[in-house]
């Protein structure tokens, strides 16, 4: 093997984290997950974000460290129960806070990206039927255009929504997320205002910035018969990929919002709606056929001999598949369209399995670029640990370690690895013998 060898980004490439307001600001008690969290028995061990990771007050403590790694760029959400407290009325000093973390990440050297909704709703909205309210598009886009016209010397690049599909099947397909409902009618009037939301929010934010880059960050699992040969699991399987993909990426390029039977509704703010696309990746799923139209008729499940993730055993994280990072991003890639990564991880509390996962997927990243695909950077999720959902504080996603009692960070070894693929802008083979030596031969094979 040559010693010499690395995997080259292109110059200019971005190497950052993200994360979003509800799970790292803290005292979030205006929006609808606050409030899911008091309830007893819906956040894993009764965990509550609490204090999270104290970034409402003193998140440049983190920048801090993102600078002292060298980090050139961060994605973060900011929070529209914050900005808009009751309808109609926006707050200055909350716009002034997320002027003041904008900046401070600029002035250490970093691209920011902002996502405009991610998961979180207002109060006053959720109470009106949330996004199942057709006034939510209206309502939406008020707040991107205060938002984008305050915010706009210091972001170029803008997510719309954050995962439209997670938010959608897990609030109202297995609803054990807000507003906790099982409802076919919510889950095609959510998708339907979701999809008109982001269409408008795209002219909006280009008329208050003409030159800003708009996506939106799609949840992207690649979905495999559990079974090849059997007809009903790659039937299962093909729908999951057609209702979990395909229908979300064509709306943003040809303004059609399919629904079943033909239904289909065109919508002229949604054609041609992205500048980027923005993919989340974790895993890949198998699945196998269930007469449930819960379970959109297909139960999800990991491949026997997998690796997996910490929480694998519940079915919520995840499988080392980092080749199906390939397969999207060259299928994605189809639509012309520069790519980010705007989210890649997996929790690992102890970080025995993160340096390999993290090289193993920007292996694969590097592969589909190698092939002509147009990745302009890759966000980690996430920097610091945080609050994770329903998880609550039982998944650790952080490059840093959070005590969140005592809010004390400590770096862990990934977080050093990142730092030294983001200064190189490449993976070497002697950083690949250093933290995940078996990789070798996959990486650089002789
Ligand atoms: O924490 C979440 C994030 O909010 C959305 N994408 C997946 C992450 C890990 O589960």
């Amino acid at each position: 093997m040559n010693k010499q060898e690395k995997l080259q980004f292109p110059s200019g490439f971005l190497w950052g984290t993200a994360t979003s307001s509800h799970q790292v600001e803290g005292n979030n008690t205006n929006n609808q997950w606050w409030r899911f969290e008091q309830k007893p028995g819906k956040i894993w061990h009764g965990d509550r974000s609490g204090l999270a990771c104290d970034w409402w007050r003193h998140a440049e403590v983190d920048f801090d460290l993102m600078q002292t790694l060298g980090l050139s760029a961060h994605r973060l959400s900011v929070e529209w129960s914050r900005i808009e407290p009751t309808p109609g009325r926006f707050d200055h000093a909350a716009i002034d806070r997320y002027r003041e973390m904008l900046d401070g990440l600029r002035r250490r050297g970093m691209t920011t990206m902002v996502t405009l909704h991610h998961f979180t709703n207002p109060l006053w909205l959720e109470d009106r039927g949330g996004w199942e309210n057709p006034e939510v598009v209206t309502r939406f886009q008020h707040y991107v255009r205060f938002t984008v016209n305050a915010l706009r010397d210091l972001c170029e690049m803008w997510v719309t929504i954050n995962e439209p599909l997670v938010y959608v099947a897990q609030g109202w397909v297995r609803g054990i997320w807000p507003p906790e409902k099982v409802s076919p009618l919510g889950v095609l009037r959510v998708f339907r205002h979701m999809m008109q939301a982001h269409g408008v929010a795209y002219q909006t934010i280009h008329a208050c910035a003409p030159d800003a880059q708009v996506g939106y960050a799609m949840p992207v699992r690649v979905f495999q018969p559990a079974n090849p040969q059997r007809w009903l699991d790659r039937k299962a399987a093909g729908l999951k990929r057609y209702l979990a993909e395909h229908v979300w990426f064509m709306a943003a390029i040809d303004g059609k919002i399919r629904f079943p039977f033909g239904f289909d509704d065109y919508n002229h703010p949604l054609r041609e709606s992205v500048d980027f696309v923005g993919i989340n990746f974790y895993t890949r799923d198998l699945v196998r056929f269930r007469p449930d139209p819960r379970l959109l008729f297909g139960e999800e499940h990991f491949h026997p001999d997998g690796e997996f993730s910490d929480a694998g055993w519940r079915g919520v994280y995840s499988e080392y598949a980092p080749q199906a990072l390939n397969q999207i991003v060259r299928e994605v890639s189809v639509f012309g369209k520069p790519i980010y990564i705007t989210e890649n991880g997996l929790p690992d509390h102890d970080d025995d399995q993160r340096p390999r996962w993290l090289l193993g997927h920007l292996h694969q990243l590097h592969r589909s670029m190698q092939t002509g695909a147009d990745v302009r950077g890759f966000f980690h999720w996430t920097f610091t640990d945080n609050f994770e959902w329903s998880e609550g504080w039982g998944l650790r996603f952080g490059l840093i370690e959070l005590d969140p009692q005592t809010q004390a960070r400590r770096p862990r070894r990934s977080a050093y690895l990142y730092r030294d693929i983001a200064r190189d802008n490449a993976i070497t083979a002697a950083l690949t013998a250093h933290y995940a030596p078996e990789l070798l031969p996959v990486l650089f094979p002789a």
